[in-house]
């Protein structure tokens, strides 16, 4: 059944195969019963009160945001807030998170996140931070994983399209960028016909080792090319990075077409081993660019914006050995490195072969010098001189490559909605699995490192119609969860996810949970505005802003009364919550604000901005069910006209005088 696809997508054109893997999915019926083994309920089944297993960390695509759930039961646990302004939690509204989504285009309160990638220590996943990538407005943000919190935010300069970002390096050196879509370096305004002449691909390195010292260390200016994908290499391979390329024809418009002609296109390994020598050396040019650095403070509670003014660019024409371009058929999407550090696989998503790349043969290569050609300085190696072996009828749309502890490697297949199982050693397909429908990226926890824990597959499917009680016309798109413990993939469940993931990361949940932060410590709280015990709240006016100290605890505000603030003032509702327990936030919000509520954390303190503007008496109130008397959590804030004279006065439970 298989072969007669095959056969059928191989007489198409590139145009017509373009369409059916945009939209749509190879027909497939609804799962026989077979499909889902009769014991995958036991397989799944966490009971309430117990805890599971593995901890997934799934980019929200469009969502902007990181979704965390539990695995095997597929229970959400938690939307950690990234690149888009959160209602919720206040997050990117209030004064203290807005610097993080500073940019050079100004504040910016979306993004579209693609590839979550936790970081690493001897190629192993450690659990430290989860990186993950703006793919619209260039930025990578990283997340702290004791408070499940963003805490700083870098942009990438010279760049278009962050998308093969953030992949680490096997001691999280760096994480690695790259521009999908290249532009003008440096930017500027030429007509577009002149892409092949003036737009640049660039890859990034930056620094990502140290908590609020992230830094674009080094770029290498590249052929104007569209580079998708990355993974770093580790063991044998420790020092090079891999990019995939497709648009080698450097088209600028009807791309469906005009990058789907050459029948290879290219993965570019890159040694940054060398690319650190050069710029030892001095091999560089030093650019001009501008770019945000965003860190969030956690004593502070407060994100502060710096902008950097210039990068060090790399061209390959004077670092010689500092890249190589590996010919990969065609239109490669991910590029992924096996546990042992030998295996490169390409997903070309237009070819009907897998290839895997050696990297022991691309040493070799590199020593003979067996180049077929030069682009832009960069030697271009021969094709057979680097490949292991094509794995052969593997499946149609072949994206992303993910590896499991006994030496399997595991591909999703776009095309033909189907999860394939290979032995890259011996290059040959051992089982496949349909999945429901078209999936993109698939995980294995740790299947992107040096140590997979294997276990479980998870498939994110991008196209669910059918699957689930409809709800409009957009669905959710849908994680199956497949146990890969046995000789066969083996479907269990089914769940639904937010926004529309692309990548994700996997952990064993005992790695993370015994660190995970439970209260900020008020004694520790260096917020300027903080208020540390209910005595310390007060009002102040600074000509017209109006400064509330405010203090929250089950279950008042302190003060609940204030009066005194006008027409034209501004007020700044700074709320400390001065609970020390887990889970007992508090929220504010205050009637007719334009901005969000805010939700306080424990021992931490937030700003509410508000600017009133009629004259009465407005409620504010606790948005968070936080205790039987909670209703009760409650103030109000009289407003006077612009110039009146009523002064400035607060309290709670007995008034004071007027003066
Ligand atoms: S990419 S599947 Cu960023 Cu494959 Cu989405
Ligand atoms: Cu505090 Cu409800």
């Amino acid at each position: 059944m298989w072969g007669k696809r095959k056969l059928l997508v191989g007489g198409l054109s590139a145009l017509a195969l373009g369409t059916l893997l945009a939209g749509c999915p190879a027909k497939k019926e609804a799962p026989k019963p077979e499909a889902v083994g009769t014991d995958a309920a036991l397989k799944v089944y966490v009971a309430p009160g117990q805890q599971d297993e593995f901890y997934v960390f799934f980019s929200g695509g469009f969502s902007g945001q990181v979704s965390v759930y539990g695995i095997p039961s597929g229970r959400i646990l938690k939307v950690i807030k990234v690149f888009s302004q959160d209602p919720e939690t206040g997050y990117g509204y209030s004064p203290e998170t807005r610097p993080l989504l500073m940019t050079t285009h100004g504040f910016i309160p979306w993004d579209d996140t693609h590839h979550p990638v936790v970081s690493k220590t001897d190629g192993v996943s450690d659990g430290r931070w989860l990186f993950i990538n703006a793919n619209n407005v260039p930025r990578i943000a990283r997340i702290d994983l004791r408070t499940f919190e963003t805490t700083e935010i870098i942009e990438i300069p010279n760049t278009g399209g962050n998308h093969a970002s953030p992949f680490v390096t096997p001691n999280t050196e760096y994480v690695v960028a790259a521009s999908r879509f290249s532009i003008p370096v440096p930017q500027r305004d030429v007509p577009v016909e002149t892409y092949a002449e003036n737009f640049k691909g660039v890859i990034s390195f930056i620094k990502a080792n140290e908590p609020g010292k992230m830094d674009v260390s080094f770029q290498i200016l590249m052929p104007g090319f569209d580079y998708d994908l990355a993974h770093c290499g580790k063991g044998p391979s420790y020092g090079w990075c891999f990019f995939t390329s497709y648009n080698s024809e450097q088209a600028h418009t009807l791309l469906e077409i005009n990058a789907s002609k050459n029948d290879k296109d290219f993965i570019a390994a890159v040694n940054w081993k060398r690319a650190e020598e050069c710029v030892a050396q001095g091999k560089y040019k030093e650019m001009p660019a501008t770019y945000y650095h965003n860190v969030y403070d956690e004593k502070k509670h407060m994100a502060t914006s710096n902008v950097r003014r210039s990068v060090k660019v790399i061209n390959p024409k004077d670092c010689p050995g500092v890249v190589y371009l590996l010919p990969t058929p065609k239109s490669p999407h991910g590029v992924d490195v096996s546990p042992d550090g030998e295996y490169i696989v390409g997903g070309g998503k237009l070819a009907t072969v897998i290839p895997i790349h050696s990297f022991s043969k691309m040493l070799k290569a590199i020593e003979q010098k067996a180049f077929e050609k030069e682009i832009d300085g960069i030697p271009v190696l021969k094709y057979d001189a680097t490949l292991h072996c094509e794995l052969d009828k593997p499946c149609l749309g072949p994206l992303h490559t993910e590896f499991d502890d006994k030496g399997f490697a595991y591909t999703s297949c776009f095309v033909s909605s189907e999860v394939i199982k290979y032995d890259p050693k011996m290059c040959k397909v051992v089982d496949r699995a349909p999945t429901y429908y078209s999936i993109g990226h698939l995980v294995i926890p740790g299947g992107d490192s040096t140590k997979p824990w294997g276990k479980y597959l998870i498939a994110m499917n991008k196209i669910t119609k059918d699957r689930q009680l409809p709800v409009g016309p957009e669905l959710l798109q849908s994680a199956q969860l497949y146990d890969i413990s046995g000789d066969k993939m083996q479907l269990l469940h089914e769940f639904f996810t937010v926004g529309e993931p692309h990548y994700a990361q996997a952990l064993p949940a005992s790695l993370l949970k015994d660190k995970v932060v439970k209260i900020y410590p008020l004694a520790e709280n260096q917020h300027p505005y903080a208020v540390k015990a209910e005595k310390d709240a007060r009002v102040e006016r600074k000509g017209n802003e109006v400064h509330v100290y405010m203090a929250a605890i089950r279950t008042h505000f302190v003060p609940d009364v204030i009066e005194g603030v006008r027409v034209g003032d501004t007020v700044y509702f700074h709320v400390t919550n001065l609970e020390q327990d887990w889970d007992i936030p508090h929220g504010f919000a205050v009637m007719g604000s334009e901005e969000a509520e805010i939700l306080i954390m424990p021992g931490q303190t937030k700003t509410l901005v508000w600017k009133p503007k009629a004259p009465g008496v407005y409620p504010f109130y606790c948005t968070d069910f936080c205790s039987a008397l909670h209703q009760e959590m409650q103030g109000y804030i009289r407003v006077s006209p612009a110039g009146s004279n009523v002064p400035l006065r607060y309290y709670t439970g007995t008034p004071t005088a007027q003066k």
